[in-house]
This record gives C-alpha cells, structure tokens and sequence, in this order.
C-alpha cells in the first residue's frame, strides 16, 4: 500500500518543522499504518442510506454489536469496517497519532455533559446530553468524511440535522454564522496542554450551511453510541468539507455576526480555509488533492467535488470561483 507524504507528514508535524526544525521522532512514529482489512458489517440489504434508526437513542446499547441499516453509502460504496472508524482518528486533544488516538481517550468522562447554545438568538438554551437524545430523533446517515490529509472512510453516523436545534434557539436576523467549540479541560484533554495549538478547538459554518440538511450533529455510529474517539458525545459531521470542519466533543455552540476564526485557520490560514470543501482541482499548498485513499482498499480513487454532495450543496457557493483556496 502507498501512503502518500501528507499523511505520513499531517499538519502537526510540518507545522513543528516550521517553527523549530525537529519533528523527525514524530515522523517516524506517525508512519506506521493501520491495515484496515477487518470485518465487513453484517448487513446484507440495501436500502437507502438515510434512514430513521431502529435503534431509539435510549435502546441503543454500548455493549452491542455493531451494526448498520445498509452496506454501502448511495454511491454504492462500501462501509469502513468499525475496527477502522474506531482506531484511525484525528483528535488532537489526545494525540496526535491516528492509532493511538482510542486508546489515549479510552476513559474519557462524558457523563454529565452539557452544551450551550447562546449568542444571537432569541431563546439561548443549556442541554443536558440526556434532553438532546430524548428531543431530537435519530437517523442514520451514512457518509463518506474525507480528511484534507488525503484519506477517506465511509461512516454510517446516528444524529439529527443542526437545523433542528438551530430553530429552537431561534437565531436573530443578525445572525451569519455558527461558532462551535470543543471543551476545554486539559487535565481530562492532555494534547491542550501542548503550545502549538490555540485551544480549545473552534470551528464553524456559515448560516445557509449551517441549515443545511446534510450538516448533522452526531451522537453515535454504527447504532451504538459514539466513542471517545470519535468525539463523544456529540460532534458536528459536514460531509461536503474536509474531515477538520467536523468538530469533536462540542460543549457550546454560539450565533455569530463575523466568521468565526478557527483553530485550523490560527495556525496556518494559507492551509486550513474557512470553507474547506472538499475540491479535487484546488490542491493543498504541501499535496494534490486530486485523490484519495480510502481506508481498507489499495491504490487510490479519484476525490469527488464536494465529496459527491454537490447536488445539495453546490448552490450554497455560487458566484464563488470554484478553482480558488476558501
Ligand atoms: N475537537 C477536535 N475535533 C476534530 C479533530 C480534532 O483534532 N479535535 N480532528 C478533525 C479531523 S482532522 C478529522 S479528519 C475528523 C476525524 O474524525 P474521526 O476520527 O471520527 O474519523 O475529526 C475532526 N474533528
Ligand atoms: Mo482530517
């Protein structure tokens, strides 16, 4: 299998490079890989990939099976086996190793856990994560998440649309984007207390994306809750956009009038856009993103505008010149 220089060298380490030179240690130890040839799910119907889950949020067991509602996602692509979704992870509050990542955040207290949504809206609420699975339904959503360092996984997500929540609260006209922020507790999150970063972890969407359908707050996948490593207990998934924009462990989430800066911007802007679409044709400054190697197959697939999303999501940036860096 060929693993391309952008992954064996993420963000992290380039960014370390640029300020001190070092980063080799890392280097090596970020280059071992996951062979993600395990289990495929059981499953062997086919129905459309977004359905209502069976399994209710207060069914749904950690000590199951794992288990989805389909093999593969509309494209007829098939599902990344849990032992890959759950052992190849981006979370730099724990580590910066995708393989170490589950069991660094084996243990991760997320009970109680509230969020708070506030800033310009009408009716600022604080949930309880039980009010959260007790309010919103939960649908399966089975979605390809393609990281800007050239990998891709197909995911079948529990979670409900943002929109749902973002009309409770009842944004304000004023309102343009959507902030979210990861907690910020560096005894519970030890990567926080590393100085490359400016934490906690912000990200955001403006309001028409925001409302979009396809843009989904999650609290769990293949039918059982989510994983500490997979941002327990609930995470944005924007599918359209490279995997950073889908923020882990969310404690709060604020109405905004000017576009939220991220962590990703604040460290490089060059880098890591606002928008960060998924974009064959705009490569990142250090890699192509041309393609991509999806988890558990060899060779590599062409990267699809959007992810494949365009049909939802292309109208959201027209005007904007699709062969720039957003
Ligand atoms: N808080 C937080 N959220 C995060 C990250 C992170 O380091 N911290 N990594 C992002 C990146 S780069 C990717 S590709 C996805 C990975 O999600 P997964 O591990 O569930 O596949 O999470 C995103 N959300
Ligand atoms: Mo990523």
């Amino acid at each position: 299998m060929k693993i391309r220089s952008s992954e064996i060298t993420p963000e992290h380490i380039y960014l370390n490079r640029r300020r001190f030179m070092t980063g080799i240690g890392a280097l090596a130890a970020g280059a071992t890989i996951l062979s993600a040839c395990g289990t495929q799910s059981g499953s062997s119907n086919s129905a459309p990939s977004n359905n209502q889950a069976d399994t209710s949020a207060a069914a749904m067991q950690d000590d199951t099976a794992p288990q989805a509602q389909a093999d593969t996602d509309e494209l007829g692509d098939k599902l990344t086996p849990f032992d890959a979704v759950t052992n190849y992870n981006n979370f730099y509050e724990f580590t910066v190793q995708k393989e170490a990542v589950a069991g660094a955040s084996e243990g991760f207290q997320t009970d109680p856990w509230t969020i708070e949504v506030g800033g310009l809206v009408n009716n600022p609420k604080t949930y309880g994560m039980e009010d959260i699975l007790a309010k919103y339904t939960e649908q399966e959503r089975i979605y390809r998440l393609r990281c800007v360092e050239g990998w891709s996984m197909v995911i079948p997500w529990l979670g409900f649309p943002l929109a749902e929540l973002l009309k409770e609260v009842d944004p304000k006209s004023e309102a343009q984007f959507v902030r979210f922020e990861t907690l910020h507790d560096p005894d519970k999150l030890p990567g926080q207390k590393s100085g490359w970063y400016e934490w906690p972890y912000i990200e955001g969407l403006r309001m028409d994306e925001a409302m979009n359908d396809l843009a989904i707050l999650s609290t769990g996948l293949y039918g059982k809750h989510l994983l500490p490593q997979n941002g327990a207990p609930i995470r944005m998934v924007i599918p359209w956009k490279y995997g950073f924009k889908s923020i882990k462990s969310i404690v709060k989430i604020d109405l905004v009038d000017t576009m939220p800066t991220s962590l990703w911007m604040a460290a490089a802007a060059n880098e890591y856009g606002f928008f960060a679409n998924v974009n064959p044709d705009v490569p990142h400054p250090r890699w192509s993103q041309a393609t991509e190697r999806r988890i558990g197959e060899l060779g590599r697939r062409k990267t699809l505008p959007f992810n494949g999303y365009g049909e939802q999501v292309a109208h959201l940036y027209d005007g904007m010149d699709l062969r720039k860096f957003y």
